[in-house]
């Protein structure tokens, strides 16, 4: 179990606790634990499986929590958690990821209209029910409408990294077996997409069908859906990510391939195109209409080429122009995880990194990195004691120190990511931002504006000549927290003519610039980097989700400017300056 988790089940215990109106004292602990697991820079699991060590050395763990952290380690769940759970509806834990509803709120609603689920929920604030319960009222219906609309569009769907790790785990498992040739991500995760409804895997070799009993006995499995003769579905882990794993053959690997990635909108408008062209395209192969004899089926490659195309990368199969571009033989150079040479978004332990810039550098030069740009917080984000004035003014010299010594073995980049401030001013002076190499200017901020107020805030923020990129722009959190309106068409133009960069944020939570708007812009001609907003060495992989979605946007090496060597990316850095 990753600390997270333990965080997760601690924090929800509380709101469950408060739901039964149990002794604030007692909430406030497993709060506090939750808060002091999850910011500890150690895993959990480890001190616990550890006999020499103690779980109560940890500040924050008495002696109650630390037997409740033993009880999930075991379990996967705790007497306390269970018998509150047995005493609410089973919904009781989605509704408390609906916003606007507190423990006391979903108290009140359980007591007064026995409300068993998410449904009937809904259908309470449609018939305008909410409102004669105290301190609840029309507005508070709509907010809570929202969100349900927004909770339904999410559930049951996971974060791409979720995907990928769950892929890679299961593959290590997987290829110890005898006659396992590949095991092949298919689906929405071979695409890239953002978030994945289930991970679908195929796997090939003389011992597939072996694979797929194994797949159903691995042992983070919680349910076993399905098993068919070339097909297993399970479900994985306590979240319940499900797995649906296939069995092919060698002559159709690459029209299954086809098939299984998708999307379903691209897979339609090919299997139309075939029609046309006299073929029948299935998972099986493509065959001609007239003698269903096979024309292609074992490569990707045979079955776009027989269809007059260039083979397509996954990451542009969505039915968005791709194949026009693939029969005029102008797909895009697609962007390589290779190519990028640095990684300009990053905090450290001066602000809420979790750790120092030597150790930041050592990583990202361990990744073979020629440079990184550091940027950590500024002042108007307190609880991260983000930088003021004076402290910019230092980091830049002591980076220019550090850079003539050379003692690192990268080039360092002095930056800052600063807020953009309600009314769009920076949230540092202009003369200490005029010291840094680099400057993304981010919204952590005032996200319920109006969409035109939060054009002209960022217009405005646009004006400062220092500014040199806009961090995770749309400021949405995945399956969690929607983009701020804003009109981004035109933040886009105006961004261009300014000459400042648009990031693309690889953090698994944003993925921000979305796909959609990385094409738009760079129609327009912008200019991008793919960072990574690392908190922990560890983020710095987060750069492959990043590349992904670039690729997903269309982007070629050309268009992003952390492809380049330090010293032309020195010089580019210098002429963004106004
Ligand atoms: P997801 O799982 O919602 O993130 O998205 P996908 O694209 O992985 O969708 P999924 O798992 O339902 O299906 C995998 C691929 O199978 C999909 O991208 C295209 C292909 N496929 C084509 N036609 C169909 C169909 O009629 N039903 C299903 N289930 N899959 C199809
Ligand atoms: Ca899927
Ligand atoms: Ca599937
Ligand atoms: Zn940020």
């Amino acid at each position: 179990m990753e600390n997270k988790d333990f965080a997760r089940l601690l924090y929800e215990t509380a709101d469950l606790m408060e739901i039964a109106a149990e002794d604030g004292f007692r909430i406030r602990s497993y709060r506090n634990g939750a808060s002091a697991i999850e910011g500890y820079p150690e895993r959990i699991e480890d001190i616990l499986n550890d006999p020499a060590r103690k779980v109560t050395d940890v500040p924050g763990i008495g002696k109650g929590l630390a037997g409740v952290l033993k009880e999930l380690l075991l379990h996967g769940t705790f007497d306390v958690r269970d018998s509150l759970l047995q005493r609410f509806p089973p919904a009781a834990l989605e509704f408390l990821k609906i916003q606007g509803l507190g423990p006391k709120s979903i108290a009140m609603l359980f007591e007064h209209f026995q409300v068993q689920t998410i449904d009937e929920l809904e259908q309470l604030c449609k018939d305008q029910k909410l409102r004669t319960l105290p301190r609840m009222g029309a507005k508070l219906e709509e907010k809570v409408l929202k969100s349900i609309a927004q909770y339904k569009e999410h559930s049951g769907r996971f974060l791409l990294s979720a995907a990928d790790n769950l892929a890679r785990e299961l593959t290590a498992y997987l290829s110890g077996l005898d006659g396992i040739d590949a095991i092949t991500p298919a689906g929405s995760l071979r695409r890239g997409k953002e978030t994945i409804g289930d991970l679908d895997l195929l796997v090939t070799g003389p011992g597939a069908v072996h694979a797929l009993e194994r797949v159903a006995v691995f042992p983070r499995v919680h349910d076993v859906l399905g098993r068919g003769q070339n097909k297993t579905s399970v479900k994985v882990g306590r979240e319940g990510l499900q797995v649906d794993v296939r069995a092919l053959g060698k002559e159709s690997f690459g029209a299954a391939m086809q098939y299984f990635t998708g999307s379903k909108e691209h897979n339609v408008a090919l299997r139309q195109r075939a029609i046309r062209m006299g073929y029948k395209l299935s998972e099986y192969g493509v065959f001609r209409i007239d003698d269903e004899s096979r024309v292609a089926g074992e490569t990707e490659e045979e079955v776009y080429n027989i269809l007059g195309l260039d083979w397509i990368p996954p990451e542009l199969r969505e039915n968005q122009g791709e194949i026009e571009l693939a029969e005029a033989r102008a797909l895009p150079l697609l962007v390589d995880l290779s190519q990028i040479r640095g990684d300009l978004h990053m905090h450290t332990t001066a602000t809420d990194g979790r750790a120092s810039l030597e150790e930041m550098a050592e990583a990202a030069r361990a990744l073979g990195y020629e440079y990184i740009a550091i940027t950590d917080h500024s002042k108007a984000l307190a609880m991260a004691f983000g930088l003021d004035e004076k402290r910019v003014v230092d980091f830049a010299r002591t980076v220019r120190k550090i850079n003539e010594t050379g003692n690192l073995g990268i080039r360092i980049f002095s930056g800052l990511e600063c807020d953009i401030l309600k009314d769009g001013a920076m949230d540092i002076e202009w003369e200490a931002l005029a010291e840094l190499d680099l400057v993304i200017g981010s919204v952590h901020s005032h996200m319920n504006l109006e969409a035109a107020e939060q054009t002209d805030r960022y217009l405005r923020a646009l004006e400062c000549p220092h500014l040199t990129a806009i961090g995770h722009p749309t400021g949405r959190l995945l399956l969690h927290r929607d983009p701020f309106p804003f009109d981004v068409e035109r933040i886009i133009d105006a961004a261009i003519a300014r000459g400042v960069w648009l990031e693309i944020n690889s953090s698994p939570e944003r993925l921000d610039l979305n796909a959609n708007h990385i094409r738009m812009a760079k129609k327009k001609g912008a200019k991008f980097i793919v960072s990574t907003d690392a908190h922990h060495p560890n983020h710095l992989h987060n750069m492959r989700y990043g590349v992904l979605t670039a690729r997903r946007g269309g982007l070629s090496s050309a268009d992003i400017l952390n492809t380049c060597r330090a010293d032309e990316f020195a010089s580019a850095l210098r002429s963004t300056r106004r």
